[in-house]
């Protein structure tokens, strides 16, 4: 029983990967992700200069998942090329992603060019959906400047190239956004990011559990799977099918990955239940996917991936 996927026209032996932002911070962490099960990495969010994120602290898991507000620490762009050429020369037949966000069109622009400038040869994930930056709006959440910012990026930009989109909770907003989205090549669309801006309460010291934006901060977990099925099944059924797409959001179990297959995802990533049990819980789900599939008959993800039955 396989669990072995394509995306952008690359072969993964594993479709699980981390989420961006979970052990992906530096070498260390991703050597962690490169040593397990996983099918590849993406690295953490980069920014053109690094940058030491918002005071601790900043993450905490809770009994149905996890609140955080990093605030995009991460050791700048160059750092994470360095790295992924490295890995590129060590085990040249896995694709990597990296993993982007500017702060504004010009910078999106800026990190582009480096990376076309650089040996990378692999995916790119450009985040579109960081809830945490203090005064910084999910760009996600502004349609137009969606439109605008791939508009510049398809125009400097020639290799595999996907987005990160925040969770959206109406039908019109869907329909909106896979129209804006179905005029561009993107290699894939990946849903999603957390729920920005939740807030858990320590009943017993009657505080907030994170220090930044008074304990405002991005959901994970349990909380979010429901949320992220949604997002996962509305855009693969709006989307030119030429754009694959990615499921992340409360998958802790083999069970929880079939869904969000079932739903239309050809890759799949995990932040909160990595988080809790590190790279090793890679061979759980994968373990587990597999016995969903073999109760189910299946060989091979394409034999169910976006299948999911209605009522009618
Ligand atoms: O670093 C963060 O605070 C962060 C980012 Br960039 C993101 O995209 N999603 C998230 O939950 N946290």
């Amino acid at each position: 029983i396989s669990t072995e996927t394509t995306l952008a026209g690359y072969h993964f032996d594993n479709c699980f990967m981390n989420a961006a932002g979970v052990y992906c911070y530096d070498a260390a962490e991703l050597n962690q992700v490169q040593a397990s099960m996983a099918g590849t990495f993406v690295t953490k969010s980069a920014t053109v200069m690094p940058r030491s994120g918002n005071p601790e602290p900043r993450y905490q898991p809770t009994r149905l998942g996890s609140i955080n507000s990093m605030g995009l620490p991460n050791e700048g762009l160059p750092y994470y090329l360095d790295y992924v050429s490295q890995q590129q020369k060590a085990v040249p037949d896995k694709t990597y992603f990296q993993s982007i966000t500017g702060f504004n069109i010009e910078e999106d622009e800026q990190l582009l060019a480096q990376i076309s400038a650089s040996d990378f040869k692999g995916v790119v994930e450009l985040n579109l959906s960081c809830p945490n930056v203090p005064g910084k709006p999910q760009t996600g959440y502004d349609f137009e400047m969606v439109e605008r910012i791939l508009t510049r990026v398809f125009t400097v930009y020639h290799g595999p190239l996907g987005v990160k989109l925040p969770p959206y909770f109406d039908i019109v907003h869907f329909d909106q956004m896979a129209a804006i989205l179905n005029q561009f090549p993107l290699a894939f669309v990946n849903s999603v990011n957390s729920i920005g801006n939740g807030l858990k309460i320590d009943v017993a010291t009657e505080r907030v559990v994170i220090k930044p934006k008074h304990g405002f901060g991005g959901i994970g977990g349990d909380y979010i799977k429901p949320t992220a099925l949604a997002n996962v099944h509305a855009f693969y059924q709006r989307l030119n099918p030429a754009i694959q797409i990615i499921g992340t959001g409360g998958i802790k179990s083999g069970q929880d990955a079939f869904e969000h297959i079932l739903c239309g995802a050809s890759m799949v990533q995990v932040g909160t239940a990595l988080q809790k049990e590190g790279p090793i819980i890679f061979e759980r789900l994968t373990r587990e996917l597999q016995t969903s599939m073999a109760q189910k008959g299946y060989t091979k993800l394409s034999d169910f991936r976006g299948k999911l039955q209605y009522l009618d």
